[in-house]
């Protein structure tokens, strides 16, 4: 019999047994879990139809993709699948560049190739000497790594790989994360612990972490990361650290992940020793080919530049009386011989301009159309302002047709509740990309802009701010990363839906039992519109506390700048609330399609989830519903209070199908989410109650804090600040 004692101590003793890593390995594997299956006859029905893998080239792609199969495979069907080199035996899973198929697969699958681009692929069940094979294949090893990869997908959503005919080819061509992580390991609006990038311990140290992160990205078809802020810091173009930078695009390589680095306009004056950085002085040209070379020598697939300039404080060819074209252009032929590209950053508003800031990207930028070099594309963020929980899409897009714009989203949750909230971004990324511009008429989606094919152009690209950082579970939240996921599947196709996506990663991460994916996939579905509901609903923005944009702050009033001060998005007075950019205000509605621009201008079409966005009404001004816009707007942050209440409880009854360390993770991390609701809640609604002066219509729970406490509350050390 065991001793009362030893039962106590033998737990312990267990505990101590489990690797360190085991607590956090599932958080770690992101979406790539490949889980063990547990129903038996799905094992063999997959076992049979993969008796083998045979791998056709030896390239290092190659083998990360081999490596990859091995791994899945070995783990989901709990057995070890042989590896082969030749195909010998049937049903075989066979993988290899183009080039490396024998001739009489490559004459059945002539079509198939036809229909692929660079980065497509085509998995397809073929009959080979009268035997059957899967096979994974493309017109380059990346291409081939792609479809391993979503071969790997179909197993572990539980897909069927019975006669297979899939060929798929990503829409655009720079799919992007912007790491806007700073030197010192800082990263701006990061909130996921310090910057990937260890500068200091690199070149030699590589970091398991690098490896991992290029997997994780080329699972979902992610070709490119732009390593440092756009704030930039023009050391990062110096000898010490392009070596370092080196290192990071030699790991990246096998996984077809190209490098690109912020380039800081005054980097000629910085770190060159000019005396100016005007880009149309021969000396400055010359630096910039001088060290585009210098680049290219050392990495010779580097990608390219990422630019802001005159934003925000940054420099830029203004300050030599130049444009963004000459800025732009400049940089482009130094890095043309090389097949690099320039996107250049359309993120731009002054102080000295007094126009509605909504409007001043467009009216700087659109009279550029057609005057940028072929290799220059320009980047626009999903809306006019900054990355709101809800913003219109963009005016630019659709108004360049002579220029190639690529999507700027944030994966990275600054103006979204950093990483403690839950929101699953795709579907604010697909609202948008499926907005009508309307530029050729109905159907001239985002999206249609975005993929080049609205207005044929080659160069194209979906761009988001990452989310990642050191953190053992990469994103804060174990939610967000189906935000870097979300991303990556929607850069590879603007046209999926959120919620397929959603799907795909609740399986991929968690669990394909549908008594767990349909209440959480509901949950995922709601949750973008729940955080508008507590944050800012009925087309409000930008209300967030100053600076570090953490909780609300619709009071502020006293910064430098009226654009960045919350009254000037909300201008709540006694008679109403919102910013009028209808014909009769800032005429910001003129800046699309006259369809476009028709819908919102009008009280009557204006969809009212951007009602407050482009009207300014009376607080009686009645909502379809009925209710004044007081009651309703009352009731709408109540609503997004109750949503995530019903998050909790949603999440509560998922215990039996997760491990303990993600359901306690979330769950704590959804309390913060229901205490920051209130919050918002509460202080939006104390504040703007001043000027309606009206009482809290029935249903919306009465404030436990005055509007002095909120205004009270100072964050100093908020992340990613
Ligand atoms: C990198 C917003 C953010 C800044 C960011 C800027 C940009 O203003 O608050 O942190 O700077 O956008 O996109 O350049």
């Amino acid at each position: 019999m065991i001793s009362p004692k030893k039962l106590f101590i033998l737990p312990i003793v267990a505990l101590l047994m489990i690797p360190f890593d085991s607590f956090s390995q599932r958080d770690y594997k992101l979406w790539l879990q490949y889980e063990k299956k547990n129903n038996p006859e799905l094992v063999r029905e997959y076992s049979s139809k993969i008796s083998g893998i045979v791998s056709l080239e030896n390239s290092e792609s190659s083998k990360v993709a081999l490596k990859e199969l091995e791994v899945g495979l070995n783990d989901m069907l709990g057995k070890k699948i042989p590896v082969q080199s030749k195909i010998e035996g049937e049903n075989l899973l066979v993988f290899g560049s183009k080039l490396s198929l024998d001739a009489e697969i490559q004459k059945k699958l002539s079509k198939d190739f036809e229909a692929i681009n660079k980065d497509g692929f085509i998995i397809k069940t073929i009959s080979h000497k009268n035997k059957k094979h899967i096979v994974i294949t493309g017109k380059n090893d990346i291409a081939v790594l792609y479809g391993v990869f979503s071969f790997l997908r179909l197993v572990q959503t539980n897909k069927s790989i019975d006669n297979l005919n899939i060929v798929d080819s990503p829409k655009t061509n720079i799919r992007i994360l912007n790491h806007w992580d700073n030197l010192d390991g800082t990263v701006e609006r990061g909130y996921a612990g310090a910057s990937l990038w260890n500068w200091q311990k690199l070149p030699e140290f590589i970091d398991q972490r690098y490896i991992d992160y290029a997997r994780a990205n080329a699972s979902i078809g992610i070709n490119g990361t732009v390593l440092t802020n756009v704030n930039a810091n023009a050391l990062i173009l110096t000898p010490l650290y392009l070596e370092k930078v080196e290192a990071l695009a030699n790991v990246f390589r096998p996984y077809g992940i190209k490098v690109y680095l912020t380039a800081r306009f005054s980097a000629p004056i910085e770190i060159g020793g000019l005396k100016t950085a005007d880009p149309k002085d021969a000396t400055v040209i010359n630096w910039w080919k001088e060290k585009s070379k210098e680049i290219y020598k050392r990495i010779p697939d580097f990608g390219g530049f990422l630019v802001k300039a005159n934003s925000e404080g940054q420099p830029g060819p203004q300050n030599y009386g130049r444009d963004h074209v000459d800025g732009a252009n400049m940089l482009a032929d130094a890095v043309a011989p090389f097949g690099g590209v320039v996107m250049w950053r359309a993120f731009v508003y002054s102080e000295h301009d007094a126009s509605d800031r909504a409007k001043q990207a467009y009216s700087e930028f659109v009279p550029y159309d057609g005057r940028f070099k072929d290799n220059v594309i320009v980047q626009v963020k999903n809306g006019a302002i900054d990355f709101q929980p809800r913003e219109p899409f963009h005016p630019m897009f659709g108004a360049m047709p002579k220029t190639p714009l690529m999507m700027e989203f944030q994966i990275t949750q600054e103006y979204l509740g950093f990483s403690t909230h839950l929101v699953f971004l795709p579907k604010l990324f697909q609202e948008v990309l499926e907005a009508d511009t309307y530029q050729k008429g109905k159907g001239s989606t985002v999206a249609k802009v975005v993929d080049g094919s609205l207005d044929n152009h080659k160069l194209t690209g979906i761009a988001g701010v990452s989310n990642i950082g050191s953190d053992i579970n990469w994103t804060g939240h174990p939610f967000a990363q189906a935000n870097w996921y979300g991303f990556g599947r929607l850069a590879w196709d603007p046209y999926l839906d959120a919620e397929t996506i959603a799907d795909e990663w609740i399986r991929s991460t968690f669990s394909n039992d549908e008594n767990f994916i349909k209440p959480v996939k509901e949950m995922m579905m709601d949750s973008r519109e729940t955080a508008v509901n507590y944050m800012t609903p009925l087309g409000l923005h930008h209300i967030m506390d100053t600076g570090h944009h953490y909780g609300p702050g619709p009071w502020v009033s006293d910064l430098g700048r009226p654009d960045w001060n919350p009254v000037y998005y909300h201008k709540a007075d006694k008679n109403g609330i919102g910013f009028d950019r209808s014909k009769t205000g800032s005429n910001a509605t003129s800046q699309y399609a006259p369809e476009v621009a028709k819908m919102y201008d009008n009280l009557a079409t204006c969809p009212e989830k951007d009602l407050l966005w482009f009207h300014h009404v009376s607080w009686d001004y009645k909502l379809k519903n009925g209710r004044t816009l007081w009651d309703g707007m009352a009731l709408k942050y109540q609503q997004g209070v109750d949503q995530v209440e019903e998050m909790v409880k949603t999440w509560n009854a998922t215990e039996k199908y997760v491990d303990t360390e993600r359901f306690k993770e979330v769950q704590m991390l959804l309390q913060i989410q229901l205490k920051e609701a209130k919050w918002w809640r509460d202080a939006c609604l104390l504040y703007f109650q001043q000027y309606s002066g009206k009482q809290l219509p029935e249903g919306v729970e009465k404030p436990t804090q005055t509007l002095e406490h909120f205004k009270s509350l100072k964050f100093p050390f908020a992340p990613g600040n």
